[in-house]
């Protein structure tokens, strides 16, 4: 039986309950080469739009990207990554109080999104990117998410490989939560996440869902993003991202239900609808032991 863990998770000086319900984290790529929806709100008032719509339909969080980080794609310059993002996120806080993260590599860019009203630092890196990070994870009291990933995004699909996939991104995110506590991030303020899809094969995406429980014994919440992602494509045989809805819903119902508290998805009103069946479920269990 899954019992999930609660947490109270400090984004800053907001406390947000994780474990009672499943938070669903709404995907917003302002890129042009993001593998879904790139190219799809580059105009900046149709990326607010987008922001907004996904908080009616029950996000709980919106992450904002400017930088893609699919396989094989190519680092943005910071200044242009702040370009794209700051706007946004500025026009996001005039109109809502969601929750939002800045999904970034870079310390500027989290820093200046933090400023302009960001709650989140998402750093695939897990600080290991850029040195100044941690600091201003530290600093600011954000949320922070720490993923891992093994290599870049421009080498981590070249063959990877691992001894037992779950045990080693076990041991790795245990490591850099070790690292952030010892660099003044308080625990209260981490998310640690498998990071699918990088620089896994469709096994280790597999055995990493597999592993969710394990994961989650870390005693941090965690957050899967398998939204759309190729493994998804390949055991369904859908070409297009957006043809993956349905096995995406699976992946949530599948991750819900293991213990993931925060799902990463493009796909808003599905998995929120995903996730009130999942918890229900989930709290008959408890209520009946
Ligand atoms: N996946 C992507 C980007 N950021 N952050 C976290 N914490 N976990 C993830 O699994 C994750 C992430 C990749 O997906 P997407 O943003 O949709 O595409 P792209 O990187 O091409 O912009």
């Amino acid at each position: 039986m899954t019992t999930r863990r609660i947490y109270n998770w400090q984004c800053r000086d907001r406390t947000v309950v994780l474990g009672r319900r499943t938070l669903v984290m709404g995907i917003l790529n302002v890129t042009p080469d993001s593998f879904s929806d790139g190219g799809n709100y580059s105009d900046p008032s149709a990326a607010v739009a987008r922001a907004l719509e996904m908080a009616t339909q029950g996000a709980d969080i919106i992450d904002i990207g400017g930088e893609s980080t699919r396989p094989g794609a190519q680092p943005v310059q910071v200044e242009e990554e702040i370009r794209r993002v700051i706007p946004i996120i500025e026009k996001i806080r005039e109109q809502s109080d969601v929750l939002v993260s800045i999904d970034t590599m870079k310390a500027e860019t989290a820093s200046r999104a933090l400023e302009a009203g960001a709650d989140i630092i998402n750093d695939v890196s897990a600080f290991e990117a850029d040195s100044r990070m941690v600091e201003v994870a530290a600093e600011t009291r954000a949320g922070v998410v720490l993923m891992h990933m093994k290599g870049s995004p421009q080498t981590m699909q070249n063959n990877p490989g691992y001894g037992n996939v779950v045990e080693e991104v076990d041991a790795y995110l245990a490591g850099r939560i070790h690292f952030a506590e010892q660099h003044g991030v308080r625990r209260e303020c981490m998310v640690v996440d498998p990071g699918i899809g990088f620089g896994k094969t469709v096994e280790h995406n597999l055995e990493l869902l597999r592993g969710i429980p394990q994961l989650a014994e870390c005693g941090c919440p965690v957050l899967v993003g398998a939204s759309r992602k190729s493994f998804i494509g390949h055991l369904t045989g859908r070409e297009a991202p957006a043809e993956r809805r349905a096995g995406s819903l699976g992946a949530a119902a599948w991750a819900a239900a293991r213990g993931a508290h925060i799902l990463r998805v493009h796909d808003v009103i599905d998995t929120c609808d995903v996730c009130r069946l999942v918890d229900t479920l989930l709290a008959g269990e408890h209520s009946c032991s």
